[in-house]
């Protein structure tokens, strides 16, 4: 009778073990990329993107995987786009748009009239004849995305920093006085009239004698009737430009003229937890307002950061989730796969063994977290035209590219609750000498 109360109570143990992986799996429901997160709260979350790096085999699957909105960097800019009067090149800025297409995301326009990254024939015109160039440019361009555009940029950083609450000078400006934003938005939304058009600026982000001359401006716009959807606060911080006290607060006063507010190219610099609390701060900021519908980071990967030695994104040069990261994806409500918000069931690291001039090898080790695992997945992905040779302690499947190895534990998975293995492969490098990069762990 003892013995079999004891079995019976050992029998439960295992039930409440069993159940207690059950559970981990189940959260891994909740949404485990920003993208879906996002979308789980009705907006979007995405990056900026550029054409150049849409071969790199890792930096496309962190896009794909986690993003669902992309802007182009560069390749929709005037110098991109029309770097010879009348002459328009949509190569780089159309493989952007294809690739996000393809992959089911949105495509935010940026950016049609900015004094910078501007041809220098624009700034040689007189006065007609750059109004003409200007409405041009905005018709031809935005006719040739017509439908595929959610948002444009239509006018970029068109006032002074400081506390004038001036214009800043440019050929616009200088030419065709202040009405030249409000023509500018009228022939936007001539040119196409589904897509949401939006003023974007950077240290607008709190409220400042900046931010209240573009409020100003929208709200004027607003009572004559300009047409203006949405406005956009760029958002790139750090320690000297710190995400400011009334960033929600002016998010929402925006709002509340009547039009959309996005978070445009978000970028902190720093690292560790304080970068995590300050992008959490600016994603809870936009969930708390209503008509924020979306944020877009400014890159994929650290490295590629336009201020690459800030450290200002979710992902580090080796496409590696930061603590950032898992801020920004708690905040949106999401988990990690396995994860159920806590310990995840099971993490992965990379680290590079041997190299020769042809090829390295590499090595993945898997961690259970609190709990014992009976069973593991990863992805390794290498880079075009790299090509993995060999693999050992694991059982490896392959996507059609040939690029993105699925693997599994040789024989039985399971170890227990910190327990850790490892799996091994070699790379040739093909003339690539990218890291592989990881997806995440999935147990079960
Ligand atoms: O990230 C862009 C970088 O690659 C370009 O060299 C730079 C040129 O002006 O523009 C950067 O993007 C800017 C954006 O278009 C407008 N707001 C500020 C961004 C960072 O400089």
């Amino acid at each position: 009778m003892v013995t079999r109360t004891s079995i019976g109570a050992l029998g439960m143990a295992g039930l409440l073990a069993a159940s207690g992986v059950i559970a981990l799996s189940g959260t891994a429901d909740a949404a485990s990329t920003l993208g879906s997160a996002a979308a789980g709260k009705g907006r979007y979350f995405g990056t900026a993107v550029a054409a150049n790096h849409l071969g790199e085999a890792p930096y496309v699957s962190t896009l794909d995987t986690e993003f669902n909105s992309a802007t182009p960097e560069n390749e929709m800019k005037w110098d991109a786009v029309e770097r010879t009067r009348n002459s328009f090149t949509f190569g780089a800025a159309d493989q952007i748009v294809s690739h996000a297409q393809s992959k089911g995301m949105k495509v935010r326009g940026h950016t049609l009239v900015w004094h910078s990254q501007l041809p220098s024939w624009v700034g040689t015109l007189g006065t007609a004849d750059l109004r003409t160039a200007m409405n041009n440019h905005i018709t031809k361009v935005m006719q040739h995305y017509k439908g595929k555009i959610h948002s444009w940029d239509v006018v970029n950083e068109a006032f002074q920093d400081g506390s004038s609450g001036a214009r800043r000078s440019s050929p616009f400006q200088d030419k065709l006085g202040n009405g030249f934003i409000e023509e500018a938005f009228r022939t936007a939304r001539a040119a196409d009239p589904a897509a949401k058009l939006c003023y974007n600026d950077y240290n607008t982000d709190g409220v400042n004698a900046k931010s209240n001359a573009v409020y100003n401006m929208v709200r004027d716009f607003k009572a004559r009737g300009v047409p203006i959807d949405c406005v956009g606060f760029q958002s790139h911080f750090n320690s000297a430009s710190p995400v400011p006290g009334d960033y929600q607060a002016n998010l929402q006063r925006f709002a509340d003229l009547g039009v959309d507010v996005q978070i445009t190219e978000l970028d902190i610099e720093g690292s560790g937890t304080a970068q995590a609390g300050s992008y959490s701060n600016v994603v809870k900021a936009c969930l708390a307002v209503s008509r924020c519908t979306g944020i877009t980071v400014w890159g994929v990967t650290d490295k590629y950061s336009w201020r690459a030695s800030g450290t200002p994104l979710l992902f580090d040069g080796n496409y590696n989730k930061k603590p950032a990261y898992t801020a920004v994806l708690t905040a949106l409500g999401g988990s990690s796969p396995g994860g159920g918000g806590g310990t995840a069931a099971c993490t992965v690291s990379y680290s590079k063994q041997e190299e020769w001039s042809d090829r390295f090898n590499g090595k993945v080790t898997v961690t259970a977290g609190g709990s014992a695992i009976g069973d593991w997945t990863t992805t390794v992905t290498v880079t075009s035209p790299q090509k993995i040779s060999a693999t050992w302690n694991g059982t490896p499947t392959w996507d059609s590219s040939g690029n993105v190895m699925t693997m599994k534990p040789n024989g039985n998975g399971s170890l227990a609750a910190g327990a850790s293995t490892s799996f091994g492969f070699t790379v040739m490098k093909n003339g690539n000498n990218a890291a592989p990069v990881l997806g995440s762990c999935t147990a079960s």
